[in-house]
């Protein structure tokens, strides 16, 4: 059952500390479709037992049969998050709800006007990579694109189920083979040194990565096994998340963290020792039907099966439980709100990409401020054909003021140049006279 209403949306519209526009960007094929399913589950739209197999983001009809994303499909979700959740938020909010206005793009290169579209109209970008296929030429090109908009990045490494299942890949290797991926992302981010935008680059330690397996919804950042290992370690959590990455080796035998392998036997890599082998045992007791050893792991992770979910068996008990402990929405949400910036903070750096006009006028300001008394200023990115013939529903951002039918439009079209008329039209919808004050003022500039 969807765990919103539209009332909730509209009001949480009103706190934009609260808010994250984002993009799902990635080659063709890596699971982006698949990933935001997560999300959709957990904002209560489809059901948590088929996420990941309807691909909800896929609407239409040749995009369910082909497998494949051609359109761009947005999505408003709305999340009440916990105080445990948030306790370490340094940043601006109001309350704990959040509003997650979330696109999701397609990989294929013939459609990539589409992920233009999409960026413009959002602050950050959820890159998606295959942890086997690593960082394609599209994941390139994408990454490149939203940056040039000024968008933050965060990275999901996905498809982890393939080191377990299909490469079984022991621990070690599996962290080389991701650490590389995280490494290839970060050679073109480091390209893109912009003051404005601050360092753009990702590190699982400080939980701008993710490590997901989008089709069993199941997806974790460092942070989570830190908040585990924390106290039974006696350091903090930001100090234990530097010692789960990197060069940070820990002997069981002598209780030590060293920064090289001692080569003891029982030496292991924090990594591999606390986040990649537990997943490994446990999908493994799942795999092979080792319930009662099963049960008790999952005690100690106090996580709670139903007693028909006890019953499955195989790769779908897999999924559950994978899904139960480490639900893909929670690591997600979390590294989206915890380092994705809000349109307040966001619009005061973008503004400069986003409004051609002098960046002094009260149109560049009312976007800088993210001014919802400002005069309306809509970015629209795409036009959707309506079932009427020749309608269209525009779809857009509006960056400052409010919109509402009735109102009186300045259009400017791709071609328009400030100053200019090209390509300018004025469009006046009926009634509502009132709200045309904001735009008026509008006029006097030509
Ligand atoms: N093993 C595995 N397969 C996955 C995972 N996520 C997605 N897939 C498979 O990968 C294929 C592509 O998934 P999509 O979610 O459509 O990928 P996409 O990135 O949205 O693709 P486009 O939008 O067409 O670029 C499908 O066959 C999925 O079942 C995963 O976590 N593990
Ligand atoms: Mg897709």
């Amino acid at each position: 059952m969807v765990k919103f209403t539209a009332d909730e949306l509209r009001q949480s519209m009103d706190l934009p500390h609260n808010i994250r526009n984002m993009s799902v960007i990635a080659h063709v094929d890596h699971g982006k479709s698949t990933l935001t399913d997560s999300l959709v589950a957990a904002a209560g739209i489809i059901a948590q037992e088929v996420a990941g197999d309807v691909r909800m983001t896929d609407t239409r009809q040749d995009e369910a049969e082909r497998g494949i994303t051609i359109k761009s499909t947005g999505i408003s979700l709305y999340y009440e998050m916990s105080d445990d959740d948030l306790k370490n938020f340094k940043g601006e909010r109001e309350g704990n709800k959040y509003l997650i206005n979330l696109i999701d793009s397609p990989g294929h290169v013939d459609f990539s006007s589409e992920v233009t579209a999409a960026l413009r109209i959002t602050d950050g970008a959820l890159v998606v990579v295959d942890c086997v296929e690593g960082v394609c030429v599209q994941t390139q090109t994408v990454l490149r694109q939203a940056l040039g908009e000024r968008i933050k990045p965060v990275l999901t490494v996905n498809k982890m189920d393939r080191c377990f299942l299909e490469l079984q890949l022991d621990a070690e290797e599996a962290y080389l083979t991701i650490q590389r991926v995280i490494e290839s992302a970060n050679v073109i981010m480091a390209t893109y040194e912009d003051p404005l935008l601050g360092d753009v680059q990702v590190y699982p330690e400080k939980g701008t990565v993710a490590f997901s397996a989008g089709l069993h919804g199941w997806a974790f950042t460092l942070t989570n096994f830190a908040k585990m290992y924390a106290t039974k370690f006696g350091v903090n959590e930001s100090k234990m998340m530097e010692r789960l990455w990197g060069e940070n080796f820990f002997d069981p035998a002598t209780k030590k963290w060293t920064t090289k392998n001692t080569g003891s036997a029982t030496c292991k890599r924090g990594f591999v020792q606390f986040c990649y082998e537990p997943i490994k045992h446990i999908i493994e007791l799942c795999m092979t039907d080792q319930k009662d050893k099963l049960w008790l792991m999952l005690q100690k992770l106090k996580v709670n099966l139903k007693s028909e979910e006890k019953e499955l068996t195989g790769k779908a008990l897999m999924k559950r439980v994978m899904q139960s402990w480490l639900p893909a929405s929670s690591a997600l949400l979390e590294m989206m709100i915890f380092h994705l910036p809000s349109p307040s903070k966001a619009q005061k750096y973008r503004v400069d990409n986003l409004y051609e006009g002098p960046l002094d006028d009260p149109y560049a300001s009312a976007i800088r401020n993210c001014d919802p008394e400002g005069p309306l200023m809509l970015y629209v990115s795409k036009m959707i054909p309506a079932s009427d013939k020749g309608r269209f529903y525009a779809f857009g951002r509006v960056f400052s003021g409010k919109v509402s039918t009735g109102m009186k439009v300045r259009i400017m079209g791709p071609n328009y140049i400030p100053g200019e008329k090209k390509d300018l039209e004025i469009r006046i919808k009926k009634g509502l006279k009132e709200q045309m004050a904001p735009l008026t003022d509008f006029e006097d500039r030509l």
